[in-house]
């Protein structure tokens, strides 16, 4: 890999990896290689991301020439919402619906036979004060892949892999999950990455959840999981109906994120607004908060003042100054 690939760069690259439509794609792919030092080491790079930005036009004016805006693979776009997204897998009856009802306020329909589950279906699950998107997924099998799961799980910041502990036939369909993504572009990995060789290759970061760990037997099928199918993957042992049994879980898929909290202050008041932070990604600045909030703000930024652990209160801060979580900041245009 060439060195000094800049944050630029960097975060072209997330971006890229978690774009949800081919037009996004092209869009990341082409910051990366204007971002891309130039020179010898880099060679082979560019080359890569020459021939990746040639293929994704392709698929955008094929996609055109069907004469629709993406045909299936699209036809379930969930928008992103909240501080990030974990989106739950796994084989029928894994338990993923259940999840999704014990993390969030949604409905989703749960029942003891497979295939109930025939549309993604989001909720959020409330962190402190923020809030994480949670989409629960239809089942996969060898013979069974919805295919616009591999783009909500490319677009996820963590993948949630349900293996089913309440029945013998659980080890077998969960490893049917790994190895049906395993013929796609869209793998399941202990870290969110793009592959060297390949950039249209992606990897999304994967919990285990070894569920039903209630039922009798449940353990001995856990051992049984591990030496038949041993995955690099951090693991939570639970029961998807257990409040109580998800609570590291909770944690660790907010942690996971790598988010910051921001609560901003509008300068004629005297009290910051308390009731909804904004999340941005660990190592943003002052700048990328007043792009989130609005362009212009961005474009007519002048100065922020700060109150947080890293400076004296009311600290006056330029566009570059990077953030710390629960920061209170008002914003000066
Ligand atoms: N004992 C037990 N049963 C569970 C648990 N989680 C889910 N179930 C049951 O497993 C069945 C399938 O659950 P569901 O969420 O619909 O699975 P999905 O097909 O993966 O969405 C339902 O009968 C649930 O009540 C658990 O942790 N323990
Ligand atoms: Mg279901």
């Amino acid at each position: 890999m060439p060195a000094n690939l800049t944050q630029q760069y960097k975060k072209a690259e997330d971006n890229y990896r978690r774009s949800e439509t081919p037009e996004e794609e092209l869009r990341w792919l082409q910051v990366m290689l204007a971002e891309m030092p130039k020179h010898k080491g880099t060679d082979h790079l560019q080359a890569k991301l020459k021939t990746q930005i040639s293929q994704v036009k392709k698929n955008i004016e094929s996609q055109k020439s069907r004469g629709s805006s993406g045909g299936s693979t699209r036809s379930f776009r969930i928008p992103r919402q909240g501080a990030g997204t974990a989106v739950i897998i796994g084989g029928p009856n894994s338990g993923k619906s259940q999840l999704l009802a014990t993390l969030t306020r949604a409905t989703p329909e749960i029942a003891p036979y497979p295939f109930t589950t025939k549309q993604p279906h989001p909720g959020m699950m409330s962190w402190e004060d923020v809030f994480v998107q949670l989409i629960d997924t239809p089942p996969i099998t060898l013979d069974f892949l919805e295919p616009y799961i591999i783009g909500m799980l490319r677009s996820a910041d963590v993948a949630l892999l349900m293996i089913d502990l309440g029945d013998d036939s659980g080890i077998e369909q969960a490893k049917e999950v790994i190895d049906k993504l395993n013929t796609t572009k869209t793998r399941l990995a202990a870290e969110s990455s793009l592959d060297e060789e390949d950039v249209g290759l992606a990897f999304t970061r994967t919990y285990v959840l070894a569920n039903k760990i209630d039922v009798p037997d449940a353990a001995e099928r856990l051992e049984l999981f591990h030496e038949i199918c041993p995955l690099p993957f951090r693991e939570f042992r639970i029961s998807a109906n257990s409040s109580d049994s998800l609570t590291e879980l909770r944690n660790v898929i907010y942690q996971s994120l790598d988010v910051i909290r921001i609560y901003t202050k509008d300068p004629r008041k005297k009290e910051p607004d308390r009731d909804k932070p904004f999340t941005l990604a660990r190592g943003e600045t002052l700048l990328d908060l007043a792009e989130l909030i609005h362009k212009d703000y961005a474009k007519n930024l002048k100065f922020g003042k700060v109150w947080g652990v890293a400076v004296h209160d009311g600290t006056v801060v330029k566009g570059d100054y990077i953030l710390n979580d629960c920061d209170v900041v008002e914003i000066h245009v």
